[in-house]
């Protein structure tokens, strides 16, 4: 029988690649879509005749649980967030409702319309923040250091409590930063290549940095969906931690994205207080050997091959735009 998955977020990065997934496991997905004034489709642009879409916000549970009601799902992705670190000092309230009091709705609109159907929740490595051990494991403290981790903290535990009180098969994977070339502009990774993709055509000559002495354990996004997938597969609902086991600076990711073009970062990059946070994460590294061995799940793109492969699509994208 076909399987139907519900994904929240589904316009956004992750979204779109578990849809990808998904579709090719022969699922039919809907996905849970805002009303925007202009329609958001750049990830799911080429695969939207295939996705059913309904309308809704994590912030209004009757449309959620219309949601459920349509999509009869079998498997409940939750992608939705208000996602960017940053944006979370500026619009904490929003931030707390859509990342943290948001998982509970959804999971409310699972629990009073189809309690069986399986669910995912889109923890991050942000609840480690201060990090209390490294690598960061399962098992680690959270001590998380902004609204946006705060309110993951919440999600997560929520998630842990219905699936402790209604025996519901609701799992929470602690994914550390993935990227790719649909990631959100204005996250690190993505400014960085695109804005050295802008300066190598010309089209800039300086690009604006926050910390660069940060260190980030990055993926790629179309295999940490994998994950996701795989722990809503298993016998027993569970918490598993994904990452590379690989930490880098930021400015070791400039210096790769700079270097690909032939361009030396230093006589670019310029430090902006505007980009430093008010409270910073340093380092985070995961362990993902529970993932491995539990999951079986592996990963296949490499950091350098990542930022080669998000600087070449901008350096693309770019040039058809000039
Ligand atoms: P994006 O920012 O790319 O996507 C977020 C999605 O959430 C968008 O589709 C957005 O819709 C939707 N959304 C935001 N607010 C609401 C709301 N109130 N109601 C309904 N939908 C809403 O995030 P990613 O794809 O990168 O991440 C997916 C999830 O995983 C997020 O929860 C994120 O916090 C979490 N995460 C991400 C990691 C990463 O490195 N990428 C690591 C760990 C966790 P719209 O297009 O309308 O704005
Ligand atoms: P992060 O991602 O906060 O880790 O959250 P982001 O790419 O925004 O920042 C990573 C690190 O880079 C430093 N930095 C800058 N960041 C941005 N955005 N812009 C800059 O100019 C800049 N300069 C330095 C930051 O200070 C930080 O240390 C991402 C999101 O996807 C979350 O939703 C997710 O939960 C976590 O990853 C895991």
């Amino acid at each position: 029988m076909t399987k139907r998955a519900l994904i929240t977020g589904i316009t956004g990065q992750d979204g779109s690649y578990l849809a990808e997934l998904l579709l090719s496991k022969g699922y039919k997905v809907f996905g849970l879509r805002r009303r925007t004034s202009v329609p958001i489709l750049e990830n799911i642009e080429h695969i939207q005749n295939d996705i059913e879409f309904i309308d809704g916000d994590l912030l209004d549970l009757g449309s959620l649980i219309n949601a459920v009601r349509i999509a009869d799902p079998d498997e409940v992705y939750n992608l939705a967030a208000q996602s960017f670190v940053a944006t979370s000092w500026i619009q904490p309230v929003a931030t707390g409702q859509a990342t943290g009091i948001g998982v509970t709705n959804m999971l409310e609109a699972v629990r009073l319309t189809k309690p069986e159907a399986r669910f995912y929740q889109a923890s991050s490595s942000e609840m480690f923040g201060k990090v209390m051990e490294t690598p960061q494991k399962e098992t680690t403290p959270f001590y998380p250091r902004s609204p946006y981790g705060v309110a993951k903290v919440y999600g997560h535990w929520i998630t842990v409590n219905y699936r402790e009180s209604y025996n519901m098969y609701a799992c929470s994977g602690i994914l550390f930063n993935h990227e790719s070339p649909r990631r959100g502009i204005e996250f690190v990774t993505r400014k960085v290549t695109d804005g050295v993709a802008r300066i190598k055509l010309g089209l800039q000559n300086e690009l604006r940095m926050g910390n660069l002495d940060a260190k980030r354990d990055w993926g790629f996004a179309g295999d940490y969906v994998k994950a996701m997938w795989l722990m809503l597969q298993q016998d027993k609902a569970d918490d598993y931690v994904i990452s590379t086991g690989e930490t880098h600076t930021i400015e070791e990711l400039v210096d790769i994205a700079f270097s690909h073009v032939g361009l030396n970062w230093r006589d670019y990059v310029v430090i902006d207080q505007k980009f430093v946070r008010p409270a910073e994460v340093d380092l985070l590294l995961g362990d993902c050997s529970k993932a491995k061995e539990k999951l079986g799940w592996e990963l296949e793109v490499g950091f350098e091959q990542l930022v080669k492969m998000m600087v070449d699509s901008d350096l693309e994208r770019i040039s058809k735009l000039k």
